[in-house]
């Protein structure tokens, strides 16, 4: 059984969480990972304070497991989605693409777990000294906004620097990724991009397709020049926004409107021409379209037999 000091403090069967990917992760499929034991998250990006209510109650109805709420720090709504995470009672909230000082001790004081999601050892080792329940060291295999470190070198250096539980992510989609982070000294794993072609979720069909057809070299990193970089497929978008990005005269007020609507327009219309799909590197890995129950069941399976023949290895 793979468990760890995670699943107690939040309550987890499973210390699997659904990244709270943008524009993507509703109540459907929050309910649906945390029901398999995981832990489900909805994005908090794309919402005001009274959408999120909205869709917390909607989790609620579909589950009685914990869930936690993903709060985008660039996203203008922030802080009155801060707000109405305390008001609603959310278990967990994580964080990304930002510091979450100003708000760890605020969710802390009101009893919610706190989790951010972190793409470097000092951000870590800060929002450890404020109390953090645990972190998620993301590294830039991931899809979606990323930092410079990469999973393998990034966790076991973000393990060394706190004494709180850390969740690996970023290239983990089976259990061979899965017992990796755990020998890197993570406690459990998240992953975005597995779950973006789960039967639960709800992105468009074009967008689970091109998933599931991507190879290990089809994703490319946008955005480096505004200090945004994000990992998505490639594709006639992509393509546009790095020829914006490299030419001559072009503001970064041009480039970061250019991004503006793209992620939407891939999740809810699939559209290839001018939509961002955002994915990790680990796409290549990723060939059906499969529940969360099976996803979750079936990643927890395969590394208990890893890490029990793992000793055979070195005779
Ligand atoms: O946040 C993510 N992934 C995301 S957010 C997103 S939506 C978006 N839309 C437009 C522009 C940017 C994002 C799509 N994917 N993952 C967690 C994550 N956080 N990755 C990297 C970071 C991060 C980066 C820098 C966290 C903190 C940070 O700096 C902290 C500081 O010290 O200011």
């Amino acid at each position: 059984m793979i468990k760890s000091r995670i699943c107690d403090i939040l309550g987890i069967k499973y210390p699997v969480f659904q990244g709270g990917m943008a524009w993507v992760a509703d109540a459907d499929l929050a309910a649906a990972v945390s029901n398999a034991g995981g832990l489900g998250i909805i994005a908090g990006m794309n919402m005001n304070g009274e959408q999120l209510r909205a869709e917390i109650k909607k989790v609620r109805a579909k589950t009685d497991k914990p869930f936690g709420v993903n709060v985008m720090l660039m996203s203008p709504y922030t802080p009155e989605v801060a707000e109405v995470i305390i008001e609603e009672n959310v278990p967990v909230v994580t964080t990304g693409a930002g510091n979450p000082l100003a708000y760890i001790k605020k969710w802390l004081d009101a009893g919610v777990k706190v989790i951010p999601v972190v793409a470097s050892v000092a951000l870590a080792k800060m929002v450890a000294k404020r109390g953090a329940t645990a972190v998620v060291a993301e590294g830039g295999e991931s899809g979606g906004h990323i930092g410079e470190a990469h999973t393998l070198p990034l966790v076991p250096q973000v393990v060394d620097a706190v004494d709180i539980p850390v969740i690996a992510a970023g290239g983990i989609a089976d259990g061979r990724g899965m017992a990796a982070a755990l020998m890197l000294g993570a406690e459990g794993v998240q992953m975005g991009t597995a779950f973006l072609v789960a039967k639960e979720c709800n992105v468009h069909q074009t967008y689970k397709d091109r998933v599931i057809k991507a190879g290990d070299a089809d994703t490319v990193v946008n955005g480096r020049k505004v200090g945004h970089p994000a990992r998505a497929l490639k594709n006639p978008f992509t393509r546009s926004f790095s020829d914006l990005e490299n030419g001559a005269n072009v503001t970064d007020e041009e480039i970061m409107a250019y991004g503006t609507g793209a992620l939407r327009r891939a999740v809810q219309d699939g559209d290839w021409e001018t939509g961002s799909f955002l994915c990790g590197q680990i796409a290549g890995l990723i060939k059906e379209e499969r529940s969360c129950q099976e996803i979750v069941e079936r990643i927890v399976a395969e590394t208990e037999t890893i890490l029990k023949s793992a000793a055979a290895r070195c005779e």
